[in-house]
């Protein structure tokens, strides 16, 4: 069968991604013996439009798979809804053709059956998209209704029918990527070479999704040998200036990140590895000692608060001790490291928040020394069905309970002045150039002109890292806050407005 895979996320900053699930996707059913051509829209030169009528009329398909990854950028002081544009790809796609349209990827998969409502799509494949997109394309072949193909959703006679996923061990799989997509411009632009070396995330935070629908919560280890392996492969293959493990959390469980870094230490090349998502736990001298030595030069950390209070309401797992510990391992080093924080969850206080704040002016200034920090304080919780946060959200009253999940949601503490909150998060960041604000995420438009000066320049990735010396030289010249929206606490209030959210937080406040 010939199968077009159409990759419909068109986030092309820093952050860009290369659409990894969906090649997986699609070299699992070319190994079944399936025609496969995947249609990449993140940097398509044409219209959006045109690309995929380009598509279908030149390559014929007899089915079509399109990538949903993000819903919206889960910032609420610079939100961004991807949505509206996916639809009107799969609408366009309706109106060109009548063969199957089946979605998959993070953003369907975390609410399956608004999403198939939206795109008006026929199935769609909830969790891993290997093995259930290769038999639903043979029971598509034989005519017959995937109702027992696990992990599909579709609409039948009384709704919304969902098959249970089947969340099998992760083995013996390899996206190469580059088979599939163009990886350069991701590279331009500053984005790396994604790897998963493992699938399923055991944390129990109580705002995300990653253990539910996404992932589950059953840890599936690929063994060591086989992740370098792939690695060993793209670097002799596509060259890519850096990898980028794209786990959950890379560091959990501990010890299989520590054979993958021992494995690639065997190999006789040197390659250059990031990773997102690294858990402050057991980050001592040792371990970020055998990092460095494996390749790392920066990563993501995810404390998400420096307040005991806070990780225990957010149910992290680990407590503020780790969280400095880690970061006093870290300032011996000379990594560039992406700190987390998420403000505004269950209990915050603007005591609580200042404890964050301080963390940073403390502990993540330069100071002279070799390390990079980069401290970025989100404000505003992102709920999503399914988590304990959705139970607490909705018994405290900030949204009806026939809300429609697709918009981007939000919880803040009701024991926040949100007024005063904004104000220390500005007074931290007009103090210290390593503290970087949601609403600044706005400059990600120049990401294009920064990564061609950086490219041209020669400076080393990721180029976050420069978010820090953006900000001394904002800081040192007066233009830090020139763009500054003029009621950030306004529009905090407004979202919450919005939403249907009624109580004490927007009271007294008129838009
Ligand atoms: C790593 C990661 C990042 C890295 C990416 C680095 C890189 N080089 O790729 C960084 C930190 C840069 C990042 C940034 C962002 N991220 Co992110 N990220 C993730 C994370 C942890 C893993 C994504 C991944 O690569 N998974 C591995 C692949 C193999 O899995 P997969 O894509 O799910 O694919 C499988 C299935 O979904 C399915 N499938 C996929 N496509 C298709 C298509 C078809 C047709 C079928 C049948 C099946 C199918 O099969 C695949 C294989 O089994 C997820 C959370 C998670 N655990 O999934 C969040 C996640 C995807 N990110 C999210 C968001 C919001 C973002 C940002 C918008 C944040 C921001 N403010 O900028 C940006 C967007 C970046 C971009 N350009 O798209 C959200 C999306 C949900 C939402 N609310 O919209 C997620 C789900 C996290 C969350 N909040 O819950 N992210």
């Amino acid at each position: 069968m010939r199968v077009l895979l159409i990759n419909s996320n068109r986030k092309h900053d820093l952050l860009a991604a290369p659409p990894l699930g969906l090649c997986y996707v699609a070299e699992a059913a070319a190994a079944a013996g399936h025609q496969v051509k995947v249609l990449d829209l993140c940097f398509a030169l044409k219209s959006v439009q045109s690309s995929i009528e380009n598509a279908i009329r030149t390559f014929q398909p007899e089915t079509i798979g399109i990538s949903v990854r993000n819903i919206d950028n889960v910032n609420m002081l610079h939100p961004v809804t991807y949505l509206p544009e996916i639809a009107e790809m799969a609408h366009s796609i309706k109106r060109l053709t009548r063969v199957p349209l089946v979605v998959g990827g993070s953003g369907a998969s975390l609410m399956p059956a608004n999403v198939l409502e939206l795109l008006a799509a026929d199935f769609i494949v909830v969790s891993d998209g290997e093995e259930t997109f290769v038999k639903l394309l043979a029971s598509i072949e034989k005519g017959e209704p995937p109702e027992a193909v696990p992990g599909v959703g579709m609409m039948n006679g009384d709704g919304f029918h969902l098959t249970p996923p089947l969340l099998s061990e992760f083995r013996g799989r390899t996206p190469d990527l580059g088979r599939w997509i163009d990886t350069k411009p991701y590279e331009k632009i500053g984005g790396s070479y994604n790897i998963q070396t493992k699938r399923g995330c055991r944390q129990g935070c109580i705002y995300c999704t990653y253990n539910q629908s996404i992932e589950g919560n059953r840890l599936r280890i690929r063994p060591a040998v086989e992740v370098v392996d792939e690695v060993e492969e793209a670097l002799h293959k596509y060259r890519p200036k850096t990898f980028e493990f794209v786990d959950s959390v890379f560091n959990d469980p501990l010890e299989h990140s520590v054979e993958l870094m021992e494995e690639i230490l065997r190999r006789p090349w040197k390659a250059e590895f990031t990773a997102m998502g690294v858990h402050p736990s057991n980050l001592d001298k040792g371990y970020l000692d055998l990092m460095w030595r494996a390749g790392f030069r920066s990563f993501m950390i995810t404390p998400e608060s420096a307040s005991e209070h806070m990780l225990r309401s957010y149910r992290k797992g680990f407590s503020r001790d780790d969280v400095v510990m880690a970061a006093e391992a870290i300032n011996q080093t000379a990594f560039s490291a992406w700190w987390f924080f998420m403000i505004g969850g269950p209990d915050e206080t603007n005591e609580t928040l200042q404890e964050s704040l301080d963390f940073a002016l403390d502990r993540l200034q330069k100071n002279g020394r070799a390390v990079t920090n980069v401290a970025h304080f989100f404000i505003g919780v992102r709920v999503y069905p399914g988590t304990k946060l959705w139970e607490i959200a909705r018994n405290e009253g900030f949204f009806p309970d026939l809300v429609d999940p697709l918009q981007p949601l939000w919880y803040l503490s009701e024991k926040l002045d949100l007024d005063r909150a904004v104000g220390q998060m500005n007074r931290a960041a007009s103090l210290c150039p390593e503290v970087y604000l949601g609403f600044d995420e706005r400059v990600l438009v120049f990401s294009k002109i920064a990564a061609t000066v950086f490219d041209f320049l020669g400076f080393p990735g990721p180029y976050w890292r420069y978010f820090r010396a953006a900000n001394q030289f904002g800081l040192s010249t007066g233009i830090r806050f020139m763009y500054r929206p003029a009621d950030m606490a306004g529009m905090l209030k407004d979202s919450l407005r919005r939403q249907g959210y009624s109580g004490h937080l927007i009271q007294g406040y008129t838009p």
